[in-house]
């Protein structure tokens, strides 16, 4: 029988589930899909947990060469983990099969669905709780680069093209402002005027990657610290999950995005900028354990760009929200109308907060790498 209002009979039995389904249970974190964790129970009594998700096709436009790119790194992440000694079931995601052996399962209402092994005691945060969660998380982003050093580019596909182009970004942000498509452009002026006036920034690491000066990495591109899954015993980061930006990019973006996201001492849509600020721990804590796992990986220019790559990629994440609240919340999933608006000031205020910073960050960047001798 199909307890579970949201997802149709249909799905229930789409995968290779083992046992009947007992629960589900929505997890409402991630602003692209929509996820469910399943639980299904087999006759002794043995219970198996599944993340079950309905891939967003408006923002990833081609659902099976993204499953492609997700199968191919979880297998090579398998063997990795495998020859080191590791538990590739806890490490790494297992993409679960359809009744037709397929990675995914595309039901009668056209809807494309995956499924994956949910990993068992493990927790996640929404929020930096302390310096040393947000290092934990640190060590596994920066492993997680490590592990896909060599894994071949060439066969993944650009699940979103031009994802972290910030010129690329920036004119699309341009074009939502003279489009005015939703008419809100007159709420948001002042944050309109920031943007536009940091325009030269949007070129610098797209120019340098251009000139062969940052190497192009098998990136994650989605570093979020809730894109982490940490042991419920040891707090240890185990495994890295949200694949579906896995693609060629710069470590600086992986390295960025982590610090917009968690070296701030609000949520991302914290309401009150009072209380949102940059913090200089967290970047401290981060750059530590990042540079603690991928650090001799990275060439000097990487190395020093780390600065301005988190300031870049959080004026990128702003321009994104406010581009979508512009353009009448068409992207990302919102809670209520001005959610988009209120995402982009808190990263533009993080921005501003990083400018006055920069040397501080500096300082903290040069300090670590005498620490670890690179
Ligand atoms: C989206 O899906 P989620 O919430 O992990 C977005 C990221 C943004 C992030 C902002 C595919 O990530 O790029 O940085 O929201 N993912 C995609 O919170 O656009
Ligand atoms: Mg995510």
């Amino acid at each position: 029988m199909n307890k579970f209002k949201e997802i149709p009979d249909e799905i229930l039995t789409a995968f290779v589930f083992e046992g009947e389904p007992v629960s589900a249970e929505r997890i409402t974190d991630g602003h692209i899909n929509n996820t469910f964790a399943l639980t299904f129970e087999s006759e002794g009594g043995n219970k198996r947990k599944y993340l079950l998700q309905e891939l967003n096709t408006n923002v990833f436009r081609q659902p099976e060469a993204l499953m492609n790119n997700v199968v191919g790194v979880t297998e090579f992440l398998r063997k990795k983990i495998t020859a080191a000694g590791g538990d590739p079931e806890r490490e790494c995601l297992t993409v679960i099969p359809s009744a037709d052996s397929k990675p995914y399962y595309i039901s009668k209402d056209g809807k494309f669905w995956r499924c994956f092994n949910f990993i068992e005691n493990t927790y996640t945060l929404q929020r930096v709780e302390s310096a040393e969660s947000f290092a934990a998380s640190a060590r596994a982003f920066g492993n997680f680069q490590c592990l896909l050093a060599d894994y071949p580019a060439e066969t993944l596909a650009e699940t979103i093209p031009n994802f972290h182009n910030t010129v690329s970004r920036f004119a699309d942000f341009k074009k939502a402002v003279e489009d005015n498509l939703s008419g809100r452009a007159d709420n948001c002026r002042e944050e309109i005027k920031f943007i536009l006036s940091r325009e030269s920034d949007c070129s610098v690491l797209v120019d340098m990657t251009a000139k062969g000066e940052l190497p192009l990495r098998v990136t994650h591109n989605d570093t979020k610290l809730n894109n982490v899954m940490f042991d419920n015993e040891t707090g240890v980061g185990i495994c890295v999950v949200d694949l579906d930006t896995v693609m060629p990019g710069l470590a600086l973006y992986d390295f960025g995005d982590s610090i917009r996201f968690g070296a701030s001492t609000a949520a991302e849509d914290e309401p009150d900028l009072e209380k949102v600020h940059f913090s200089p721990e967290y970047f401290e804590a981060y750059t530590d354990g990042f540079l603690s796992t991928a650090g001799r990986a990275l060439t000097d220019n990487e190395i020093k760009y780390l600065p301005f790559s988190s300031k870049l990629m959080t004026l990128e994440c702003g321009m994104r929200f406010l581009g979508d609240y512009i353009n009448g919340d068409t992207y990302f999933k919102t809670d209520y109308p001005e959610h988009n608006l209120v995402r982009a000031r808190t990263q533009l205020k993080l921005v501003s907060e990083m400018e006055d910073k920069m040397q501080i960050m500096t300082d903290t960047v040069s300090r670590i790498r005498i620490k670890y001798g690179i």
